[in-house]
């Protein structure tokens, strides 16, 4: 499985660069062929998170430069990781009559009273890169995101085969009640039931920022120590944790990426130059650069045009033995 996944990998390495976001949406709701003069401009509010990891920052990019590209009068709000905040913008957006909402949720749960107001006020919200659990999918247009529980399988298959099926794993989750942290728990522990002598042994939030990340690696190394257990690897449910969590590791005088292996989800520039220097052992691709996608999906709801509702993002694994071959091709 291992071998398949690198050929995989090695494969894809050489078009990496050169291939955008491509999801249903972004192939069936193309709009390039308009006719943009005689069009009004459109407004749309953009609901971030935050910035909390690399590639939240690369996904801000991505909105505001595609809003600027296609001329839509782009109004961003930064929740600073609170749900009350993104529930504020939303009202604010609404008041404010905007054409369209793009959303990114920090969790999944408690949308639905400001989703019932946009839908009563009849502007469409497009979800990206996270989704939300409501009673009514009508609620929201589109998602366009990962398959979470995809990403945490690759990176599980992928450990179990470099551990030979042995070993004592830490694991390091992102913030609490999001749907990247529970469905890459998820896909993981899945990857690894066929595997009963890999056995995860703390697991834990760093909340999908660095300094988090590291300080809890630091904890799970000195309960580990005082327990006389051996941590083989850690699995972070993002590049950010994982780079802080390497910190902790050669902190505590080892050697990361052979010591302790570690093993994460993003594909950020960092975690490729972690990899190339040996510190990381592996990271799943999470593809951030979701402007084009989102805005063919805002000015396909507004022209009246059907969309999917989810739109699934193509993820790849890379490891050490690709890294420095694709690392001056990350886009983000
Ligand atoms: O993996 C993490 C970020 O929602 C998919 O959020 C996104 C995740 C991403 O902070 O780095």
């Amino acid at each position: 499985m291992r071998k398949k996944i690198l050929t995989v990998a090695a494969v894809l390495a050489g078009v990496l660069g050169l291939t955008a976001v491509r999801c249903d949406s972004a192939e069936s709701a193309g709009t390039s062929g308009g006719k943009r003069s005689d069009r009004k401009t459109i407004t749309v509010g953009f609901s971030q998170i935050g910035a909390e990891s690399g590639w939240r920052t690369a996904e801000t990019k991505s909105i505001r430069s595609e809003a600027a590209r296609r001329g839509v009068n782009l109004k961003f709000s930064d929740a600073q990781q609170k749900q009350e905040n993104q529930i504020k913008a939303l009202g604010a957006f609404i008041a404010q009559k905007v054409d369209a909402i793009i959303l990114a949720p920090v969790v999944e749960a408690g949308w639905e009273p400001i989703l019932k107001q946009a839908k009563a006020a009849k502007i469409p919200v497009i979800l990206v890169d996270r989704g939300v659990n409501v009673s009514d999918d009508s609620l929201y247009t589109t998602l366009i995101a990962s398959d979470f529980v995809a990403e945490g399988k690759m990176a599980g298959e992928w450990l179990a085969g470099k551990l030979n099926g042995q070993g004592n794993v830490v694991e390091l989750q992102g913030t609490p009640g999001a749907a990247p942290a529970i469905d890459r728990k998820k896909g993981f522990a899945e990857a690894l039931e066929k595997h009963p002598n890999i056995k995860i042994i703390k697991s834990q939030t760093g909340e999908f920022t660095r300094a988090k990340g590291k300080e809890v690696m630091e904890a799970f190394l000195k309960g580990a120590q005082g327990g006389g257990t051996k941590i083989d690897a850690a699995y972070a449910h993002n590049d950010d944790m994982a780079l802080g969590a390497i910190q902790a590791i050669e902190e505590a005088g080892l050697k990361s990426g052979s010591d302790v292996l570690v093993v994460s989800i993003d594909g950020i520039k960092p975690a490729f130059e972690a990899m190339v220097a040996g510190k990381l052992n592996c990271t799943v691709e999470c593809n951030p650069l979701l402007g084009p996608a989102a805005f063919d999906a805002v000015e396909a709801v507004l022209a009246g045009r059907p969309l999917p509702k989810k739109s699934v993002v193509r993820d790849r694994i890379f490891d050490q033995s690709v890294a420095k071959e694709v690392i001056g091709s990350r886009e983000y």
